[in-house]
């Protein structure tokens, strides 16, 4: 397949820097040559570039809505939804590389008017669903799937075409482990699939996810978003929000080989690599290892 890599450097969905320095610590990382050795057609399209550069600093002043940076992540979502609609358009696998998860605004809103049924797995320790008014933050990172559910801030909701980008059914979250209780409430009310740590436990991950993939089977398309800090902090420290009791990386790549040979993953982002918290640059290694996985890996 051609595969477009799109940086996506922003960071104004959080407050901690250095997670805009995670696209080019992950192509540290000899990731268009490994991707090639694949087999692919791989175009790497550099990083995407907001009005406002890529970090606004430590601001913490929620505007009346509650929201941080609205301005600046709702001018980055549009530039990356534009990048993201060409690169469907032209038949390519955009694969979108953080940045924090607001970059999933744009590139979900992108994606999605190519189908009328978009499917999503979300993979990450957090739900990503409040709005304004369930957030415990106001960053906005913890918002992408309320926004791409048409929940919250209307010029959020609106990026790239009016009103909602995917449907609740079409919806899967996967190793949720630091769910708010706005949150919690939301996925029971819309009766959203969610599949826990627990679950995960008590099942097997890429049994789950062929569980998802029959969930989705209605779906026209599949976007996989993950967010690296779904695996344990062990595994991958650098990054802005950890949570204990996470995935663990073989897990995580026997997954993504049972998404990749569904043959129905159009797209892909990567999110919330911050070599600043890192050791070394080892969680931009392993998250250039897992997407060999998105795209075909295996280990004989
Ligand atoms: N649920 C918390 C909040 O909304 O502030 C934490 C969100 C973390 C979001 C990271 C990207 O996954
Ligand atoms: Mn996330
Ligand atoms: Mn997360
Ligand atoms: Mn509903």
């Amino acid at each position: 397949m051609i595969i477009d890599i799109i940086g996506a450097p922003t960071a104004f969905g959080q407050r901690k820097p250095g997670v805009a320095l995670g696209p080019d610590a992950v192509r540290f990382c000899s990731l268009k040559e490994k991707l090639e050795d694949l087999g692919h057609q791989v175009n790497d399209l550099g990083n995407v570039k907001g009005t406002y550069g890529v970090w606004a600093g430590p601001t913490s002043v929620k505007d009346d809505e509650g929201l941080i940076n609205l301005k600046e992540v709702l001018d980055f979502s549009k530039v990356l939804a534009d990048a993201t609609d060409e690169s469907i358009e032209k038949g390519h696998f955009p694969f979108i590389i953080g940045g924090d998860h607001s970059l999933s605004i744009g590139s979900v809103a992108g994606i999605s008017k190519h189908y009328d049924n978009l499917g999503v797995i979300w993979i990450d320790a957090h739900g990503d669903i409040n709005s304004s008014l369930t957030s415990p933050s106001g960053n906005i990172h913890g918002m992408p799937v309320g926004v791409l559910l048409g929940e919250g801030n209307e010029d959020l909701i609106n990026v790239h075409g009016d009103g909602a980008k995917i449907k609740h059914e079409n919806l899967v979250i996967v190793g949720a482990r630091d769910l708010d209780s706005g949150e919690k409430a939301y996925i029971k009310k819309h009766n959203i699939e969610c599949y826990t740590m627990t679950d995960i436990r008590q099942n097997k991950l890429s049994n789950l996810i062929e569980k998802a993939l029959e969930k989705l089977k209605s779906c026209d398309a599949i976007h996989l978003s993950l967010d690296v800090d779904s695996l344990d902090p062990i595994e991958m420290p650098g990054t802005g929000t950890k949570v204990n009791g996470g995935l663990f990386l073989a897990e995580l790549q026997e997954a993504l080989t049972t998404l990749y040979r569904s043959g129905r993953l159009v797209s892909a982002d990567l999110v919330e690599v911050n070599p600043l918290l890192d050791n070394g640059n080892e969680t931009a290694v392993k998250a250039a290892e897992l997407t060999e996985f998105i795209f075909g890996k295996t280990q004989l």
